[in-house]
């Protein structure tokens, strides 16, 4: 079976195309079922566990690249457990990924967060977010059939439930498409609060957007967990981040369909694929 087929074009209806176009990112809810939320939370607690333990630098290809009581960051996840191929792979998600970069994709990287509110935490404090980027709209972004597409696109996946209190990601809505300073728009944001979008959703539920929208980690203000993953695509011919290539071990047990995506096998021959903005999202019956 060739799950590349079953990946839906196009995967989001007109109206979910036109705010991301608008702000730069959609967030999908219930994109995955309960099921796998706690198939994918319990790979990453057992992760967490071995790499937690005396000596553990590396667990099945992963790292830490934060270690702190408060925040964990796990690079590279891509080769640590099913569920996790399960995420990454997900026909649904791969097809939104790949209506955002307009064509075929290969994974660039893979992560989790799991993270709680700061030890310093103070309502008082003015609020500040470590804003970034990972593309520039000059760089990174195209417009086809009239609508956005970026090069460098995320999709991020809470397995917990966000409340406006739970740290949610937040964006500086419209930011993907303005070719001003970053510093700028960034003083614009925190002027005009309004600018700042978080996520506030249902666990299993998706944010998609390109890395040329400006984007952080919100604030917890509750005593909840939050816990995150993150597979991040780009067009075919593009390369995995540093220190995300798939091991030539790993990419020889997984199913053939799957290896173009997950190696970025098949380069320059990159499918471009594009959508007009009243194209109805495919399904089963149609
Ligand atoms: O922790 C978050 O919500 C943001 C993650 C992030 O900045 C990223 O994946 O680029």
């Amino acid at each position: 079976m060739d799950t590349r087929s079953k990946r839906p074009f196009p995967a989001l209806t007109p109206a979910q195309r036109y705010h991301l176009d608008v702000n730069g990112y959609v967030v999908i809810e219930n994109t995955l079922s309960e099921d796998e939320v706690s198939r994918m939370l319990e790979a990453l607690y057992r992760l967490q566990h071995d790499l937690l333990a005396p000596d553990a630098s590396v667990v099945r290809g992963c790292r830490l690249s934060s270690n702190e009581p408060h925040h964990q960051h796990f690079a590279h996840i891509l080769e640590t457990d099913s569920a996790i191929f399960e995420y990454l792979t997900h026909p649904r998600l791969v097809g939104m990924a790949e209506e955002l970069v307009g064509g075929t994709v290969r994974l660039e990287e893979s992560e989790a967060v799991m993270n709680r509110r700061t030890p310093d935490y103070d309502p008082h404090t003015p609020v500040k977010y470590g804003f970034h980027l990972g593309t520039l709209p000059d760089v990174g972004t195209y417009t086809d059939h009239g609508l956005y597409h970026c090069t460098f696109v995320k999709t991020l996946t809470n397995l917990t439930n966000l409340g406006p209190d739970d740290g949610g990601t937040v964006v500086i809505a419209g930011s993907h498409k303005i070719r001003c300073p970053r510093e700028n728009i960034i003083a614009c944001a925190y002027e005009d609060p309004s600018l700042v979008h978080q996520v506030v959703a249902p666990a299993g539920s998706t944010l998609l957007f390109g890395e040329a929208l400006i984007h952080a980690t919100g604030l917890i203000r509750s005593d909840r967990e939050r816990v995150i993953l993150i597979g991040g695509y780009t067009p075919t011919m593009f390369q995995a981040w540093n220190g995300q290539e798939p091991s030539p071990a790993f990419i020889e047990r997984i199913p053939e369909h799957l290896k173009p995506l997950i190696s970025g096998s098949d380069r320059w021959q990159w499918q471009r694929r594009s959508r007009p903005l009243d194209m109805q999202v495919e399904t089963e019956e149609n």
